[in-house]
């Protein structure tokens, strides 16, 4: 089983000093460990961003793709070697923006893989524009006063809750006791899971600072009961002077994998593939 020290990446972290996603790295980090997943078996998607850097400081099987395409690669690896625990880490930019339509059909469709999204209210990595979760009237360069952001952020959760997901959580990188548990029953978790990371951009981000998430943050009541939807959306839609942490919903119902019809049958990675049997589909498709 690994360790901590098997987990230790040689590179050298480029992240700023005080930036949320170390945080988010050593509970990670302390989630694998505690879950006792063989090396071999664990696969890290991420986009591009300072969050996407995550799996070079970590010595893990990793895919490093494009901005807003993890959650596609991330189906697509899972789909192929189900015996593969995907976890994909992006960007508010990143999986809001571009990847937006693909997190919702991948929560709809129920793809057994957890996302991890790093929430710092800003692009980070591309010096500071507004991003989808930047609040009303956010200043930044690309959003001047008057009026700074003039709309609201995404209401990704209840987007993710209304289209199928089945286990729906935040936490704060500032609490990692609680990110690590967290994280870890997203892992676990069977079906599309997704966990919004409150992650302060100590360069960019002078409004949502580790100040302003550490007045604001509570943990859910321990009576709230995560299987009713509804209740679930008005959870993370909750004014934004206090900020609940935890798991909003969790459901079960039946992965992609186990509704399609094309016999995937554990990894479709060990299946012979015939050469001659592609050149001839490929032919079909050559035209004269
Ligand atoms: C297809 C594509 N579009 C845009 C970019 C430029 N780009 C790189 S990172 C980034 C924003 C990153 O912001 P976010 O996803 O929030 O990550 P953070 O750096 O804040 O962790 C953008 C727009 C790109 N590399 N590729
Ligand atoms: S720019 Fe922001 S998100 Fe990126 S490493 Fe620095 S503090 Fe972290
Ligand atoms: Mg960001």
């Amino acid at each position: 089983m690994i360790t901590l020290k098997d987990l230790t990446a040689p590179q050298k972290v480029t992240w700023c000093s005080g930036c949320g996603n170390f945080g988010i790295l050593s509970s990670l980090k302390k989630a694998l460990v505690s879950l006792e997943i063989p090396h071999h078996e664990i696969l890290l998607v991420s986009g591009i961003g300072c969050s996407g850097k995550l799996p070079h400081y970590i010595n893990v099987n990793s895919i490093h793709t494009l901005h807003g395409r993890a959650i596609p690669v991330a189906t697509g690896a899972h789909l192929v070697n189900q015996d593969l625990k995907v976890i994909v880490h992006a960007g508010d930019g990143d999986m809001l923006g571009e990847g937006l339509g693909h997190m919702l059909h991948a929560a709809r469709r129920n793809v057994n893989i957890a996302v991890f999204v790093h929430n710092n209210g800003v692009m980070g990595l591309t010096k500071g524009q507004y991003s989808p979760l930047s609040p009303r009237g956010y200043i930044s360069v690309t959003s001047p006063p008057p009026p700074g952001v003039p709309m609201e952020p995404v209401s990704y959760l209840a987007m993710a809750i209304a289209s199928g997901a089945t286990f729906v959580a935040r936490a704060f990188s500032g609490k990692t006791k609680h990110l690590v548990e967290i994280m870890s029953k997203a892992i676990q978790h069977k079906g599309f899971a997704i966990v919004d990371i409150l992650q302060p951009c100590v360069t960019w981000n002078r409004q949502l600072t580790w100040d302003y998430y550490n007045d604001k943050v509570y943990l859910i009541e321990d009576e709230y009961e995560p299987s009713d939807k509804i209740a679930a959306i008005e959870k993370v839609m909750e004014s934004n002077e206090r900020i609940p942490l935890g798991v909003f919903f969790q459901a079960e119902k039946p992965d992609l994998a186990s509704g399609l019809s094309i016999p995937i049958d554990g990894k479709l990675k060990d299946h012979q593939t015939s050469l001659s049997r592609l050149q001839d589909i490929i032919d079909r498709f050559v035209l004269e």
